[in-house]
């Protein structure tokens, strides 16, 4: 639906609007991994990290809500760059992260790009 919109928008003469095409089509054609290929993936690259067979998912805790709400509002920032978004959960000082890509309906390359994102975003907050 998203992807015929975005034609809609070409033909009414948005400049960007090539680039979301792309990026669409990336996303549409992107094909969601096996569950060996993620748990390979997970536990070589994001120890931190678990998968339920749906999501990848990591609990953050921090000394304060502030803090808590400054590390979501850092993530949220990096998210927008790569245009891939978490969903999640904050409870006074803790946060809760899943990660899957909704328009393959499964993991893919960009959720690991976005928990790679997170843990470095984390390491400020140590
Ligand atoms: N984030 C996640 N987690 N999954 C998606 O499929 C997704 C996203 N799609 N952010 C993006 C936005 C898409 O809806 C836009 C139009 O690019």
């Amino acid at each position: 639906m998203e992807f015929i919109f975005t034609i809609v928008a070409t033909y009414s003469g948005n400049s960007f609007s090539i680039c979301l095409i792309i990026d669409n089509l990336k996303k549409i054609i992107m094909k969601a991994l096996s569950k060996m290929e993620v748990e390979e993936f997970l536990s070589d690259n994001l120890k931190n990290w678990s998968f339920d067979g749906n999501c990848l998912k990591r609990d953050f805790k921090f000394k304060t809500f502030v803090e808590a709400f400054s590390f979501m509002t850092a993530i949220a920032i990096e998210a927008e760059k790569i245009d891939h978004h978490p969903d999640w959960s904050n409870v006074y000082n803790s946060v809760r992260i899943n990660l899957n890509t909704h328009d393959a309906k499964g993991i893919t390359k960009l959720d690991f790009d976005l928990a790679d994102v997170i843990d470095r975003v984390f390491e400020n907050y140590k």
